[in-house]
């Protein structure tokens, strides 16, 4: 049923952002990111929370290796990795209750999968064989989105939609440093804040858009601030802190689900390999840079804090990284696998009705084909 079929329903009461703002100062983002590990909030941390984050993190690490071999061997067209961006990743898939939704950037593989995405079709898309690869309702994941913030917009109508016909929803969504230039940011904050939609934006700040690094994307004093323009809270977090990550997401996501409206966080990260498997990212960026963040990377960081806890042990390490081997040798060996495809569904699901040019092409397609059978024979 369409909204306007069930228009008797669709009666929204004014929101509450709709009062007149007066003070900002509630909505500004703390100076500096948020950090839990390291500092006296660890001791807070749940451990059972602590074992879960490491375990993903760990497989997260993996896959990105894994997937950007496949790339080498001809069996991934493209891969975009999100290595060093584990704890974001991560954090924005377990912070989620299976009722809620998550929308997902081309960069964000390591967050579908950790929301329960079969490994190998999580790389359908990427790998050029159709179109999302997963079914999106399954695990109430969006496609991977390749045109910059598309997904926003998408969230936010998703969570209003929900908000109205009184579902208990929130959407997440995941979006780049270079994505927050776009317009789809700005309309899908603008209608999420005054709609005060159960939704919560991670802006992954990894430092650059391809080669454009953050100073040349914006003159703001951090993405965080730019909620408040919207009447939106706006969180800075230390996005290689899986603890912190996962904190501030939870909530933003309570916040969003008890009525209070959108949050968005920034996580401050960075993309410790190239922008894809086809960049070459010595061209714009200096190695000691990507050498000092590594030596602020999510894993040793949580590793760090859970050894001065005692809470991983040797086996508990050893199980971590065999599960993570498994799950890396099943992926090689499915990739490895041909699909089995017809050319003939490049025209399936363009329109419901095909456009006269559709038919013409699928018409010219089908007949190259059947000559190009004959000539087999
Ligand atoms: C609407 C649109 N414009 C341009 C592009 C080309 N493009 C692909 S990735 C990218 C950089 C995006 O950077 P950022 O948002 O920081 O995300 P990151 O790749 O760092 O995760 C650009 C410009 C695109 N995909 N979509
Ligand atoms: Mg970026």
């Amino acid at each position: 049923m369409t909204v306007m079929e069930q228009r008797g329903a669709y009666r929204p009461t004014p929101p509450p952002a709709w009062q007149p703002r007066t003070d900002p100062a509630p909505l500004l983002p703390d100076a500096e990111p948020y950090r839990v590990l390291g500092t006296e909030a660890a001791a807070q941390a749940d451990p059972e929370l602590l074992r879960r984050l490491y375990a993903q993190l760990v497989r997260g690490r993996r896959y990105n290796v894994q997937a950007t071999a496949l790339t080498k061997q001809g069996r991934l067209a493209v891969y975009p990795s999100s290595t060093g961006q584990e704890a974001c990743e991560v954090a924005a898939a377990l912070v989620l209750q299976e009722r809620d939704w998550l929308f997902p950037s081309y960069r964000d593989t390591l967050a579908v999968v950790a929301r329960g995405v079969d490994p190998v079709e999580a790389l359908t898309l990427l790998r050029g064989d159709w179109h999302t690869g997963y079914d999106p309702h399954e695990h109430r994941v969006a496609p991977l989105c390749t045109p910059l913030a598309t997904q926003l917009p998408h969230a936010v109508g998703l969570a209003h939609a929900a908000r109205l016909k009184g579902d208990d929803v929130v959407a997440l969504a995941l979006v780049g440093d270079g994505g927050t230039s776009e317009g789809d940011f700005h309309e899908a904050l603008n209608f999420a804040a005054v709609w005060q939609a159960p939704v919560v934006f991670l802006v992954q700040n990894n430092g650059f858009a391809i080669s454009v690094p953050l100073a040349k994307q914006t003159a703001a004093p951090s993405l965080a601030h730019k909620a408040v323009g919207y009447g939106m809270p706006g969180r800075l977090v230390d996005g290689n802190d899986a603890a912190a990550v996962h904190e501030v997401l939870a909530d933003a996501v309570r916040r969003a689900r008890e009525g209070g409206g959108p949050t968005l966080v920034e996580a401050v990260t960075y993309r410790i390999d190239a922008h894809t498997n086809a960049d070459d990212a010595t061209r714009y960026r200096a190695d000691a840079e990507v050498e000092t963040w590594r030596e602020h990377d999510p894993i040793e960081l949580l590793e760090r804090e859970m050894n001065a806890r005692g809470l991983l042990d040797e086996d508990t390490r050893r199980t971590v990284r065999e599960a993570a081997e498994e799950m890396a040798a099943d992926l090689r060996a499915r990739m490895n696998q041909d699909a089995v495809l017809d050319p003939m569904d490049l025209f399936s699901h363009v329109y419901a009705e095909p456009t006269p040019q559709l038919r013409e092409q699928q018409a010219l397609l089908r007949a190259e084909l059947e000559a190009e059978q004959e000539g087999a024979h």
